[in-house]
């Protein structure tokens, strides 16, 4: 199989796509729940709140090749908020790293798939869970990149709450130091963290100005329009001289009626009887894509 890498359609041309991404979407949503509450135990709020941020990497502007991860010349994923590895683990099933029977087995001791991201996993670039570190694993290895003359792209996600920490800002400060042009940060802000709204733990204030402050470029979007996310990783593909963040604007649970921005559906599985209601919703919202 050759790589998979079709990113150079203009957005107005892949309408028909994007239909088919917003379904995948909720495809992957329902292998959450599933995988989850079949485990019994894990993060369910922020797995369902980077679904369409994967989808956009994943499904269009990551250069990799899933029967070759280790190919060398594959743009890097840090999922760096790593306890909603239940995404990112559903996604990378879907393009082929794993068998999607394998989700089925997460948390089980026998199973490599465990609660936060595990290097070794087909896919999953370096290990996480201790937040604040992926922006620091992305400036070593776009600084290597730069010194391979390598024109590869380094993607790292994190959480909004995730950017309390304070590893987080001296990453933020080198990438910019070195004007590492070849790192895109995205942060999914969906105003929630482990127990409560991230403005009440710790007010960052503006995401925009502190990061524009930190020597970045900013793009803000809607981290749940698939059309719109795949523009902003066009523009931050262009964008040169600096790191480039993108913030997307969240919502932790999305999908979800009762899930939605609910801070105690953290670290919560959903029960037989939720799994099953969560399910009736998102059958809905297939049908309404259509
Ligand atoms: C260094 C570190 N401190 C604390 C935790 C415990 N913890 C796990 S998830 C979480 C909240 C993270 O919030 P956010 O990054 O916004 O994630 P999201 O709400 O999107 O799931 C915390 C504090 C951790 N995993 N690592």
């Amino acid at each position: 199989m050759g790589i998979i890498y079709y990113k150079l359609k203009k957005v107005e041309e892949m309408q028909s796509d994007i239909k088919t991404l917003k379904k995948k979407a909720v495809e992957i949503r329902k292998d959450i729940l599933k995988m989850l509450m079949i485990a019994g135990s894990g993060h369910t709020g922020g797995s369902l709140s980077i679904v369409d941020i994967l989808i956009a990497l994943y499904y269009n502007e990551l250069k990799h090749d899933p029967k070759n991860p280790g190919m060398k010349d594959r743009d890097r994923f840090l999922l760096s908020k790593g306890h909603a590895c239940p995404a990112l683990y559903a996604v990378l099933a879907d393009r082929g790293y794993f068998p999607r029977e394998e989700l089925w087995r997460l948390r089980k001791l026998v199973s490599p798939l465990q609660g936060h991201a595990q290097k070794g996993i087909p896919g999953v670039e370096a290990s996480s869970g201790s937040l604040g570190q992926g922006l620091s694993i992305a400036n070593g290895i776009a600084l290597a990149a730069s010194l391979d003359h390598s024109d590869i792209r380094i993607y790292c996600l994190m959480g909004d709450g995730e950017t309390n920490e304070g590893q987080v800002w001296e990453a933020a400060m080198t990438a910019a130091h070195y004007k590492l042009d070849n790192v895109c940060a995205v942060i999914d802000l969906n105003g929630l963290q482990i127990d409560g709204f991230c403005c009440e733990i710790k007010d960052m204030g503006s995401y925009v100005n502190k990061w524009n402050d930190f020597g970045w470029h900013v793009i803000e979007t809607d981290g749940h329009d698939i059309a719109k996310l795949i523009e902003a990783f066009d523009k931050a593909r262009k964008l040169k001289g600096k790191p480039t963040v993108i913030i997307a604007h969240t919502i932790k649970g999305k999908g979800v009626s009762f899930v939605e921005n609910k801070a105690e559906w953290h670290g919560i599985a959903p029960k037989k009887e939720e799994y099953e209601r969560a399910c009736v919703e998102l059958d809905a919202e297939l049908v309404k894509i259509g």
